[in-house]
């Protein structure tokens, strides 16, 4: 078989990430970072999903890019420095990934994260791991860390974590476990007994992992820079047996300290499988309770519980110390890592004024929020879309009359037939072979604001207006017949009064809908009312000077603002200002304008051209002379 190396990871080993793991890849180059690498670990990352690309990294403070291939042979062929491969493929994948990273001889080290590969499968990884001289660290491991040199993918967790045990220099302390999770809690008892962890690798809980702790105490007492070692292993196999046996055959000599988990198995009266693949005893030998005996009767120090460890582990360190075998180091603090925008800001340690303000919806959570009404509850109450509306546009909920009265007036200004000028020009652009969101557009652009002179044809729109200008002439205490004097002398029209074919003689029924159910449900109807005078005095000049559906939804949705309870009258004054009740004609027309649309596609409409009799050419009047 090839010979593996006892060194796996040095300060310039550089890594081929398997997987979009951008956190993990992050983790990796914060504590290369903090460990004062020269370089980033990660050469490159291998993702057979997307095309070749790059990925942006922090380093330190500046951003980096890492290359990613589509390829893992693209990524070898420009990456020969590397001779680490850290696979987060998933259980499906590693196998294939992993035979095709041991094809390029430049890969030492393989970490595998994937848990649940066949443990036929890992045995074929193994057999061709051994021939070829690689070490596999995993399945089902987090992984390894080597302070001041290496850390593989999540191990070690956070930054914060990594500082805490002090993981950004060697100490002399190297340890072997199967669990990820407790190499952790290593991590932090070596860091408050010991000056620390030279090298740590968790080999993972399958039943067959890639490396056992013999291979790795092995190669920690072939390394000068570990003092002493420890090994954390659990109920399950005979690994630890060996171990035994390289004590007391003088093969391993630094001082080891090791505990197996899973002592409380015995307290069970049946056979128990603990969270490993492999923690399970098949026989008495296996058991946690007998290694630990085994491995006391060899000469490792073993405590008498996981709560000792630490205790024994710091006995054992501080005899190492007295004989002058290891010399702590002085400490030099770590250069400062920036910390994540989004992690300070969950600790409440930063604030930063917002770029924009928002107060009607809020998608964050787990449920979509309108207005702070969770969307189960707006439809476990039966809100409709008016009372969607309401939430929306008016951060209220709105009372049941309210929001019927909004879903009406949704209803009637739905369409008004193709005649009218914004559905027109939603035909003619559809007829043009425009899409849909353009045509829509070209007719919703037809709806004219009124803002200045209120003069000449206009169409849709006049909602906000009619509502300004009759509450104006409503609150300055204006008798209609003085108002209607006082627009014709300055030359305005009204705006919310006349149509061009609805009149008193052919009235619009539509107006006449919304009338009924205001005069029914709504608590005032002050300003409507005082529109209606209005009207009869413009009927009796002309019969098509109606108040229309525009004037009409205008008034009464100002009557409803100012009385239904919800709004001050300054919210109410507002909302008409800034624009809300032209909102109601744009929305309903709008379902009218993407029916004509479709209908002109559906009836395969061609290009429109305006005919020429329908035109009266005429020449400019000093050439007609
Ligand atoms: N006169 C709507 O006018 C129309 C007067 C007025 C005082 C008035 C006109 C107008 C204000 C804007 C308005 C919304 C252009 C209309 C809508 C949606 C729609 C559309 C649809 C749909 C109609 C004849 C005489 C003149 C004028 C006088 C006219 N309007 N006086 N106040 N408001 N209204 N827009 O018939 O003495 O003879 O010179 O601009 O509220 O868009 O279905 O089509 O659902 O899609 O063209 O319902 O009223 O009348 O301009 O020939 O005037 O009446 O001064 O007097 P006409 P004109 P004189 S709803």
């Amino acid at each position: 078989s090839g010979a593996k190396a006892t060194t796996l990871f040095r300060k310039q080993t550089k890594t081929i990430v398997w997987g979009m793991q951008t956190r993990a890849v992050q983790g990796m180059l914060d504590f290369d970072y903090v460990c004062s690498r020269d370089e980033p670990s990660v050469a490159a990352m291998v993702y057979p999903f997307t095309g070749d690309h790059k990925q942006k990294f922090y380093w330190g403070h500046k951003e980096i890019l890492v290359p990613v291939y589509k390829n893992m042979a693209d990524a070898m062929k420009k990456h020969t420095e590397v001779d680490v491969l850290i696979s987060f493929a998933s259980l499906r994948s590693a196998f294939d990934s992993t035979m095709e990273a041991m094809q390029y001889p430049q890969i030492h080290t393989i970490a595998i994260i994937a848990e649940g590969i066949p443990e036929a499968l890992t045995r074929k990884i193994i057999k061709v791991a051994d021939e070829k001289g690689v070490t596999i660290i995993g399945p089902a491991t987090v992984g390894g860390i080597k302070p001041g040199c290496f850390k593989i993918g999540n191990t070690g967790g956070m930054l914060d974590n990594i500082l805490a045990s002090k993981l950004y220099r060697p100490g002399s302390v190297a340890y072997v476990s199967r669990s990820g999770g407790m190499s952790n809690e290593l991590n932090n008892i070596i860091s408050r007994t010991t000056d620390g962890v030279f090298e740590g690798v968790a080999i993972g809980g399958d039943r067959y992992p890639g490396s056992t702790f013999m291979d790795h105490v092995l190669r920690y007492q072939d390394t000068s820079g570990v003092k002493m070692i420890i090994v954390l292993g659990e109920i399950g196999g005979t690994e630890e047996y060996k171990i035994c046996q390289g004590i007391k055959e003088g093969r391993i000599t630094k001082p080891v300290v090791c505990w197996c988990i899973g002592t409380c198995a015995t307290m069970f009266t049946s056979e128990v499988q603990f969270g490993h693949a492999g923690a399970c005893a098949n026989q008495d030998s296996e058991t946690a309770v007998a290694k630990n005996q085994a491995l006391r009767d060899a000469g490792a120090y073993v405590p008498k519980s996981f709560d000792e460890l630490g205790d024994v582990i710091k006995t054992v360190y501080d005899e190492l110390v007295a004989n002058g075998t290891i010399i702590p180091a002085d400490e030099v603090p770590p250069p400062t890592v920036p910390m994540d925008y989004s992690w300070a800001r969950e600790l409440g340690l930063i604030r930063k004024p917002a770029s924009f303000m928002t107060s009607i919806c809020d998608e964050r959570g787990q449920e979509l929020i309108y207005a702070g009404m969770p969307i189960t509850e707006v439809f476990k109450e039966e809100m409709g879309l008016g009372g969607v509306l309401g939430l929306l546009w008016f951060q209220r909920r709105l009372p049941r009359y309210a929001c019927q009265f909004i879903e009406m007036c949704l209803m009637v200004t739905a369409d008004h037939g193709p005649a009218v000028s914004g559905a027109h020009n939603t035909i003619v652009c559809a007829r043009a072979g425009k899409d849909l969101i353009s045509s829509l557009t070209s007719g919703l652009l037809t709806i004219v604001r009124f803002i200045h002179k209120f003069q000449g044809d206009r169409f849709g729109g006049a909602l906000d207006a009619a509502a300004k200008l009759f509450s104006k002439a409503f609150d300055s205490g204006m008798l209609p017949m003085e108002f209607v004097n006082k627009m014709k002398k300055d030359g305005k029209l009204i705006m919310g009064i006349g149509h061009r074919v609805k009149s008193i003689n052919n009235p619009d029924m539509r107006v006449q809908i919304l009338k009924d159910f205001v005069k029914q449900h709504f608590p005032s109807t002050q300003l409507l009312d005082y529109a209606l005078d209005v009207e009869k005095i413009t009927t009796s000049k002309k019969p098509n000077l109606i108040l229309n559906v525009d004037g009409f939804i205008g008034v009464a949705f100002v009557d409803l603002l100012r009385t239904c309870g919800g709004f001050t009258r300054d919210e109410a004054d507002e909302f008409v200002e800034i624009g809300a009740l032209n909102g109601i004609f744009v929305l309903g027309r709008s379902m009218g304008f993407i029916g004509h649309y479709l209908d002109q596609k559906r009836l395969k409409q061609g290009l429109y051209r305006h005919p020429w009799d329908d035109i009266s050419y005429v020449l400019p009047e000093h050439m007609s002379m």
